[in-house]
């Protein structure tokens, strides 16, 4: 496994002393499981600039730590990364900044994960890059072993043509992920722009394979959907522990017993509509549509990417209109808005998921989001309505949700209303479905499917993975 971060991060503390975290994100949420049947290795960053940590193991998982300078941070992660691709692929929702010194670290950095993966892998192993950090890893690995079986897997949306040729090395980045055999996006749509541009910018040509299948540089490459997932069954058995049940009806007697409760729980990112639904939320109690004695929202924010500068001004945005809502509607112990921007333990957000009434999840886009999948493993007494933006990857799956256009402000209120008020009936017929999709496409699923399709032997046949096992004895050496 090759992804920009490793599953844990070095925490070092004022003495010096080193100890290791489980890291945050949708990332490591989705693959831990994986990771935990199978023993691998995983390349990434260990969260710490300026630190050399020497290659550890992890329950039963070799972790191999790869350098990065601060500076490099800045440039390649929090620069050409996160205000370059993120913004460029999640639809220009904030403008994209183009700087040829971010792009030089990003190749440099891209070429040392390569080269670190390069002295690691068995003959012949299977070798899966994960994400937009490292979209030339699979050229650059492919150059330095050609032995290797390359998968790539982009975790955010793959962006419309259009808007991917504003990119002044487009044509590198196409050429880079041409590497891998497989090239995996969440969502069918992901993997048309993709199809396309590699025709325009590398004359790669398709061929009528089912899954799609390009030709480039004499190589057959396989792209195609795998939609994520999350361990649904371990959080639905969370969701039922008596633990989790009285921390919910706790949860829900600390807010003053309302009638309702709404909540969002994302990231603390500009793409994941937080103002829009604050703002319909505030709307509906102007309204009078709603009361804050009966209907009260809570929002987690967890904090994210701190230090660009998109961020810090997100932050502020949502932070106003939170104080506007609660200034204007809350009672003295009882404001309307409860928010909170910190990350909780995963037991205490599955009791969260558990007390919520309304799930609201409006991103202006987002190639999957699990959020939106764990609130549904969360109801299985089938109460609960979810609230789901047409622009995740999640709406083509989770369609029998409440829909709706996050930039419709009235729609995004009536939606909401809408959901608030369904009748029981309706609103379990539609949890119903929505269970039954996430419930049988688990997370485990998703990797099983990527990796057969990859072709690693027995990636379908359960437990104890020959390929993964040949990786992680080459891991020793
Ligand atoms: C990227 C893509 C895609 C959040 N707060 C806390 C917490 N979380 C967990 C959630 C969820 C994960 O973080 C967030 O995943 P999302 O999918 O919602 O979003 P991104 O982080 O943007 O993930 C996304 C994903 O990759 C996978 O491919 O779905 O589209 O953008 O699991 O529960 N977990 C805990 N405490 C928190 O406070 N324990």
């Amino acid at each position: 496994m090759v992804a920009n971060r490793l599953p844990v991060d070095l925490v070092v503390s004022p003495d010096g002393t080193r100890t290791w975290k489980q890291s945050p994100g949708g990332l490591v949420t989705a693959l831990e499981p994986m990771l935990r049947s199978r023993e691998g290795a995983w390349v990434g960053w260990p969260g710490v600039p300026d630190t050399d940590v020497e290659p550890l193991e992890n329950d039963g998982l070799l972790l191999h730590p790869v350098r990065l300078a601060a500076d490099e941070v800045a440039d390649y992660y929090e620069g050409f990364s996160n205000a370059t691709l993120w913004p460029l692929y999640h639809d220009v929702v904030e403008r994209p900044v183009y700087d040829r010194n971010w792009w030089n670290a990003y190749v440099r950095i891209n070429e040392r994960f390569a080269d670190e993966v390069a002295k690691i892998a068995a003959p012949g192993a299977c070798v899966w890059v994960q994400d937009y950090q490292l979209q030339l890893v699979p050229a650059m690995l492919r150059e330095l072993r050609p032995d290797l079986r390359i998968g790539f897997f982009l975790h955010i949306p793959f962006p419309p043509t259009e808007l991917f040729m504003q990119l002044p090395w487009r044509t590198q980045i196409v050429q880079g992920l041409l590497g891998a055999d497989l090239v995996g996006f969440h969502t069918p749509g992901g993997v048309r722009n993709f199809r396309w541009l590699t025709a325009r910018l590398a004359g790669a040509q398709s061929t009528s394979g089912g899954r799609g299948e390009v030709r480039y540089g004499g190589r057959t490459i396989t792209v195609g959907a795998f939609p994520i997932s999350i361990d649904s069954g371990s959080l639905d058995r969370l969701s039922r522990s008596r633990a989790v049940r009285e921390r919910a009806a706790q949860i829900r007697a600390e807010l003053g017993s309302p009638k309702r409760v709404v909540l969002g729980v994302d990231r603390l990112d500009y793409t994941k509509g937080i103002n829009q639904r604050l703002v319909a939320f505030h709307e509906l109690l102007t309204a009078g549509r709603i009361s804050a004695e009966d209907t009260v929202m809570i929002q987690l924010a967890t904090p994210s990417r701190e230090r660009v500068e998109h961020y810090q001004r997100l932050r502020a945005d949502i932070e106003q209109t939170v104080g506007r809502i609660n200034g204007e509607f809350a009672r003295v112990g009882y404001p309307p808005v409860h928010y909170l921007h910190r990350s909780l333990p995963r037991d205490e957000l599955a009791a969260f998921f558990v007390a919520a009434d309304v799930m609201l999840v409006t991103p202006l886009r987002d190639g999957m989001n699990l959020v939106a999948k764990e609130y549904v493993a969360c109801r299985n007494d089938l109460s609960g309505a979810l609230v789901l933006s047409e622009f995740t990857g999640a709406a083509i799956e989770l369609k029998e949700s409440f829909l709706v256009n996050p930039h419709d402000v009235d729609g995004l209120g009536n939606t909401l209303f809408e959901a608030l008020t369904v009748d029981s009936e309706d609103g379990r017929r539609r949890m119903r479905a929505l269970r039954r999709q996430v419930l049988t496409h688990d997370v485990d699923r998703w990797a099983r499917s990527f990796l057969s399709t990859l072709g690693m032997p027995d990636a379908t046949a359960g437990e104890n993975h020959d390929g993964g096992q040949s990786a992680a004895r080459a891991g020793h050496n």
